[in-house]
């Protein structure tokens, strides 16, 4: 594969972002080499700056769902383009993906739209430590919600590909009021509220995590969750930026059947443009200004742009569309798990509707620890072969894989095929 155009660009970026970057999950620094730059996308693919064309399993961390640049939300971007781009005013199409997201998810009767997932869901924190008059916030290891410092400890996704458990720069005395604990480890949760049931303000939960990888929790720990938070009076937060409308119509907790007081949305409700929010019952989101006295803020929130990206995109995705996209992660998951056996490559995939990981181990992990304790030096290898070969993960072992519902069989047998040549490389016959 050609680079020339990609190195040259990096090369100027570099000079320009920390890293080359504006998001350092994207500087390979995990997996090592040279990152590609990206010049245009269609449908399932990417194509770099040098012409090379790739199928694309990172779709932007989330939000191209319905496959990059899809005619219709081109078309209702386009038709809002005309109309204006930003007014700074309330305008009707906050309204309507307002709307379209409560119909989806019944337990948001309040939604306040931001710009990022981190926006989202450091403002939910600010909301439930008002809410309850307390401080403590508990989180998983492994979770990733966002860079606000509440939730920098022993975060998921680039936190755990620059191996930063918790950042510089986080005062001490702020870190001290989160605590995090194994994920679907019911004993270690209870024993928090345990010992600072009186202190804690919510829990904060990836329903199913996508930040250490994708690894669902068990029914029993979330519904463990949600009766000590109801019990001790503690918010349960379900940060549901990546799952929100990801893994089917209600989300995780449509899928768990489980009430979060709060839930923080992003991505794929912004359609591809910068979009987050959080919502919950009425009587908790009337706390936020200018109802109430919690202060939250936004020059872009509701852009009329990302909106109407946002509405476009969940129209596109009923029932048909995620089973579509369910039968595709369901051929790839076990695929790549033939063909590592064939290869007797050791590799155990974990996978719901639209997002899987592969990791380099015997059996599933089930929380942080055992994600650590994968092979990661195989799974850069990995990624490396299938990126040659036109085939592209997220550079990182941490972060999970995404289908759209424009990859097809054609995609997932072009990306098997790439996987038998990728583990044959591990042990050639
Ligand atoms: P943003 O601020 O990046 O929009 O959202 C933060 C966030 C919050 N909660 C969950 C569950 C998330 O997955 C994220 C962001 N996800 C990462 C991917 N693992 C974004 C990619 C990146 O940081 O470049």
């Amino acid at each position: 594969m050609k680079k020339k155009l990609s190195a040259e660009a990096m090369q100027e970026a570099r000079e320009l972002f920390p890293g080359g970057v504006n998001s350092p999950v994207r500087a390979f620094q995990s997996v090592g080499g040279e990152p590609v730059v990206m010049d245009s996308a269609s449908g399932p693919f990417l194509k770099d700056l040098d012409g090379n064309i790739y199928i694309d399993y990172i779709g932007s961390w989330g939000p191209m769902i319905a496959g990059h640049n899809h005619p219709s939300v081109v078309k209702k971007v386009e038709q809002q383009l005309k109309k204006g781009i930003s007014f700074g005013t309330p305008a009707r199409p906050e309204n309507q993906l307002a709307k379209e997201i409560m119909s989806r998810m019944p337990y948001i009767e309040k939604i306040r739209m931001v710009n990022s997932g981190t926006e989202a869901i450091m403002s939910a924190i600010r909301l439930a430590r008002a809410a309850t008059g307390r401080e403590l916030i508990v989180k998983f290891d492994g979770g990733y919600h966002g860079h606000s410092d509440s939730v920098l400890v022993e975060a998921g996704s680039g936190v755990s590909t620059l191996g930063l458990p918790d950042s510089p720069g986080v005062p001490r005395n702020l870190a001290a009021k989160s605590i995090s604990v194994t994920y679907n480890d019911s004993e270690a949760i209870r024993e928090v509220f345990e010992e600072r049931r009186q202190e804690i303000a919510c829990v904060v939960v990836e329903p199913i995590a996508g930040n250490m990888g994708c690894i669902p929790a068990s029914n029993d720990f979330l519904r463990l969750l949600r009766s000590l938070t109801t019990k001790h009076g503690a918010l349960l937060i379900f940060d549901e930026v990546m799952t929100g409308f990801r893994v089917g119509m209600g989300g995780a907790q449509g899928l768990y059947n489980i009430e979060p007081d709060l839930t923080v949305l992003g991505k794929i409700i912004g359609g591809g443009l910068p979009v987050g929010a959080f919502g919950g019952k009425t009587h908790l989101m009337r706390e936020i200004a200018p109802d109430g006295p919690v202060y939250q803020a936004g020059t872009l929130s509701g852009n009329p742009l990302a909106m109407s990206a946002g509405l476009a995109t969940l129209e596109l995705l009923t029932e048909e569309t995620y089973s579509g996209i369910w039968e595709q992660t369901q051929t790839l998951a076990s695929g790549f798990e033939e063909v590592a056996r064939n290869r007797s490559v050791e590799v155990s995939v974990t996978k719901v509707c639209g997002m899987f990981s592969i990791f380099f181990t015997k059996s599933t992990p089930k929380n942080f620890r055992d994600v650590k304790g994968s092979d990661i030096g195989k799974f850069n290898r990995f990624f490396h072969s299938m990126l040659k070969q036109g085939i592209y993960f997220g550079p990182s072992a941490y972060e999970a894989a995404f289908i759209s519902a424009a990859h097809n069989e054609e995609t997932t047998k072009k990306t098997l095929e790439a996987a038998e040549r990728a583990f044959s490389e591990f042990n050639p016959s």
